[in-house]
C-alpha cells in the first residue's frame, strides 16, 4: 500500500470510529450506558481512540500532520458528545427521581420543651433567684426515706398499700423490721418530701434547696390526678426561721409564677412531718373554685432530731406544690390529662 493510501484508509477509519462514537453517545439513555460508551471510545489504556492515536505512529512521516490534524479533532467531538451524554442523562434523572434541587427546601418543624419541663426549668429558675440550690433523691425510695424520718409511724393510714406503689425488691422485709404494713421495704415514692431527709443527713445546716420530680400514688385519675405526677419541694432551714417566711417565700413565688392577679390561701391543715402545717390554695382560673397547689409547714421538731439537727438551733420550713397544677393554672389547662397524650396539636400551643 503506498502511502497516500495508508493515509486516507486512515482517515476513513477515524470518520468511521467519529460516527460510531457518537451515535453510541447519543443513544446512551442512561449514566450506566454513558460511562460504558465512555469507557469503549475515550478510555485511557483500551479506548478505541488511545487505539487510534497509536495508529499514528504505524504511518510515514509526512502523513502524520493529517493524521494528527484530524485524530484531535475526531477525539474533541467524542469528548463533548460524551459531555453533552452525561448532562442530559443526568438532568433526565433529576427530573424522574426525587429529589428537584431547583425547589424551595421544606423547612424542618422546630421542636421545644414540654410545658411540664418548662415549668420545671422555670421553678429552678425562680427559686435559684430566692437563694435555693437544686437538690435530687431517687424515684425508688426505702419506706424509711418516704415515711418513718417524716414522722410517719408504722400505724399510719398514709402507708396503706391501696395508697402507695410498694416493690418488692430483694424479699420482703426491711432490716431491723422498718416495712410497709404488708412488709414491704421499698416503693415508688409518694412524695418529694423524701428528699428533705436525703439533704438533711448529708450535710449540716443552713440548707435552702429546691428538689423537683415525680412522685407515684394509685389515685384515681380524673382532670387535676394522675397516678403518677411531679413536685417541687422546698426546704430551707436556719437560725430563726418562721412561718412568716414561708408564707412570703410562697406569695412571692406565686406572684413570679402564676403573676399577680392570682389569689392563693393558706388553710390549716396537718401533715406528720410540720407542725404548724397548712395546705395552700390557688383561686382557679375562672375564679370560681380553690385548687390544692400543695402542703407546707413548719419542719417538725422530731425530723430534725432524726437527722441530727438540733431543733432548739435551728428551725425550716418545707413546701410540696404539684407542678402539673402550676403548670395548669399558669396556662389555662383544664385537664391534667392532656399534659401525659403526647398530642402536638396540644403542646405545639406552649
Ligand atoms: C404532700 O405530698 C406533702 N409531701 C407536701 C408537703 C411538703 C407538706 C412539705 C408539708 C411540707 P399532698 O399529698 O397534699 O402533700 O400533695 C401535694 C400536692 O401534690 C397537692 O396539693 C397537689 O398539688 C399535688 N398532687 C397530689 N396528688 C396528686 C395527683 N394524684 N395528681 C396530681 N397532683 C397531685
Amino acid at each position: 500500500m503506498s502511502s497516500s493510501d495508508a493515509l486516507s484508509d486512515a482517515l476513513a477509519q477515524l470518520d468511521a470510529l467519529r460516527a460510531e462514537g457518537l451515535a453510541a453517545f447519543e443513544s446512551a439513555g442512561s449514566p450506566e450506558a454513558v460511562e460504558s460508551a465512555r469507557v469503549e471510545y475515550l478510555g485511557q489504556k483500551h479506548g478505541r481512540v488511545k487505539a487510534a492515536q497509536e495508529r499514528l505512529k504505524t504511518l510515514e512521516p509526512a502523513s502524520r500532520k493529517g493524521y494528527g490534524q484530524r485524530f484531535n479533532a475526531v477525539k474533541t467531538d467524542l469528548e463533548s458528545a460524551c459531555d453533552a451524554a452525561r448532562s442530559r442523562v443526568e438532568r433526565k434523572d433529576v427530573a424522574v427521581g426525587a429529589i428537584d434541587v431547583t425547589l424551595p427546601g421544606i423547612r424542618p418543624r422546630q421542636g421545644h420543651r414540654h410545658p411540664l419541663t418548662q415549668t420545671a426549668d422555670e421553678l429552678i429558675d425562680l427559686f435559684g433567684r430566692f437563694g435555693f440550690a437544686v437538690a435530687r433523691g431517687p424515684e425508688v425510695e426505702d419506706v424509711r426515706h418516704n415515711f418513718d424520718a417524716l414522722n410517719i409511724p408504722p400505724s399510719h393510714p398514709a402507708r396503706d398499700p391501696l395508697d402507695n406503689f410498694y416493690l418488692a425488691v430483694g424479699g420482703k422485709s426491711a432490716p431491723g423490721g422498718a416495712g410497709s404494713p404488708t412488709g414491704e421495704s421499698a416503693m415508688l415514692r409518694s412524695q418529694t418530701s423524701t428528699v428533705q431527709i436525703r439533704v438533711m443527713e448529708s450535710q449540716p445546716p443552713p440548707v435552702r434547696v429546691i428538689a423537683i420530680g415525680r412522685v407515684y400514688r394509685p389515685d384515681t385519675v380524673d382532670a387535676t390526678h394522675s397516678f403518677m405526677f411531679h413536685q417541687v419541694e422546698g426546704l430551707m432551714v436556719d437560725r430563726g426561721v418562721t412561718m412568716g417566711d414561708l408564707k412570703s417565700v410562697l406569695r412571692l413565688f406565686a406572684r413570679a409564677y402564676l403573676g399577680k392577679d392570682v389569689t392563693i390561701r393558706f388553710r390549716p391543715s396537718f401533715f406528720p412531718f410540720t407542725e404548724p402545717s397548712v395546705e395552700v390554695d390557688m383561686l382557679w382560673h375562672g375564679g370560681n373554685r380553690w385548687v390544692e397547689m400543695g402542703g407546707a409547714g413548719m419542719v417538725d421538731p422530731n425530723v430534725l432530731r432524726a437527722v441530727g439537727y438540733d431543733p432548739d438551733e435551728v428551725t425550716g420550713f418545707a413546701f410540696g406544690l404539684g407542678i402539673e397544677r402550676l403548670c395548669m393554672r399558669r396556662h389555662g389547662i383544664d385537664d391534667i390529662r392532656l399534659l401525659y397524650q403526647n398530642d402536638v396539636r396540644f403542646l405545639r400551643q406552649f
